[in-house]
C-alpha cells in the first residue's frame, strides 16, 4: 500500500516570497515625507498607545503602537480597508506613522510596533523606511521592538525566521505576539528565538483558577528562560491574574489593569502593588 500525504498549504509554503505581490512602489529615504501624510494609500489612520510595564522596577518598558482610526475608531475600521494590493504600502506607512508619533510625544520608554511578516519581502530592504524615519524624528532605533502578528495567516517559518535574524543583526528587539492563541511557533523558538513573547490574553485570563492554564505558561516561562528571552503577559485585567503571573517571576505585563491605550498620548500606568 502507498500511504500518500498531501498538506493544503503546501502550494502557498513553497511560494517564493520575494516573488510576491512585489509593490508598485518602492520605498527609500525620497519617500519617506509621503509616508508620513498617509499618501500612497487612499485611507488615513493613526495610533493609540499601550504601555508595557516593567513591574519589578515599576517603569514602563515599552508603548504598544495600535492602529486607529484618525479619530480614534477601533483598528478594525482601518484593518478592513488592508488587502493584498496594499499591504506593503500599509506596513511602511504605519512605521513611520509610529515613529512619527513617538517621537513627538517625546517616548521615553521602547516603542513598539507591530508588523505582517506577508508584507516584508526582503529585511534588509523592507526596512530602510523605518531607518530613515527614525533618523528624520530623531527616535533611537535601539528603542524600536518588533512585534510579528500571530493571528495573520502566517508565512513559513523559513521566511519568519530570515526577518527575525535579519531584525536582531540590525540591533531592533523582535517579539512573537499572542503565542498560545493557536498558531503557538515552538518551530520558530528553535530556528530563531525572539527577544519577547507576547503571552496570549487567552492563557492570562483567569489563570490564577485554572491549573491546566497553569502548567502550560510555566513550561512556556521555563522554555524562555533557558533560550534567554523575556515574557509579557497580555490582556491582564485583574490583581488575581497579575499576583498569580507575577509568583512565577514575570516582569513584563500589559492589560487594562494598568492602563487602557491612549489615543495619540502615552498613558501612565498604575501598579496594583
Ligand atoms: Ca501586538
Amino acid at each position: 500500500m502507498i500511504l500518500l500525504q498531501f498538506h493544503p498549504n503546501i502550494f502557498q509554503a513553497s511560494r517564493p516570497v520575494a516573488s510576491v505581490n512585489r509593490p508598485a512602489v518602492l520605498f527609500d529615504e525620497s519617500h519617506c515625507d509621503e509616508c508620513a501624510c498617509g499618501n500612497g494609500l487612499d485611507f488615513s489612520f493613526s495610533f493609540a498607545f499601550q504601555p508595557i510595564v516593567d513591574a519589578e522596577n515599576k517603569t514602563v518598558f515599552a508603548y504598544e503602537a495600535l492602529v486607529r482610526g484618525t479619530e480614534g475608531q477601533r483598528a478594525m475600521t482601518v484593518l478592513d480597508k488592508v488587502n493584498s494590493q496594499n499591504q506593503y504600502a500599509f506596513d511602511q506607512i504605519c512605521r513611520v506613522k509610529a515613529v512619527k508619533l513617538a517621537s513627538r510625544l517625546d517616548m521615553q520608554a521602547m516603542l513598539s510596533i507591530n508588523f505582517m511578516p506577508n508584507a516584508v519581502y526582503q529585511a534588509e530592504y523592507c526596512i530602510r523606511t523605518t531607518l530613515a524615519a527614525a533618523k528624520t524624528y530623531n527616535f533611537d532605533t535601539r528603542k524600536i521592538i518588533f512585534e510579528v502578528i500571530e493571528g495573520e495567516e502566517m508565512t513559513s517559518v523559513g521566511h519568519l525566521t530570515s526577518i527575525i535574524e535579519a531584525y536582531q543583526s540590525m540591533g531592533f528587539s523582535t517579539a512573537i505576539d499572542d503565542f498560545g492563541a493557536g498558531y503557538s511557533r515552538y518551530n520558530l523558538m528553535i530556528s530563531s528565538p525572539p527577544d519577547l513573547l507576547k503571552l496570549d490574553m487567552g492563557l492570562v485570563r483567569n489563570i490564577h483558577a485554572e491549573p491546566n492554564k497553569q502548567a502550560v505558561v510555566s513550561g512556556i516561562i521555563t522554555m524562555m528562560r533557558q533560550l534567554g528571552g523575556r515574557i509579557v503577559a497580555e490582556g491582564v485585567e485583574t490583581p488575581e491574574e497579575y499576583f498569580w503571573l507575577r509568583s512565577q517571576g514575570i516582569a513584563l505585563y500589559q492589560g487594562y489593569l494598568f492602563a487602557k491605550p491612549g489615543f495619540e498620548c502615552l498613558p501612565e500606568p498604575v501598579f496594583p502593588d
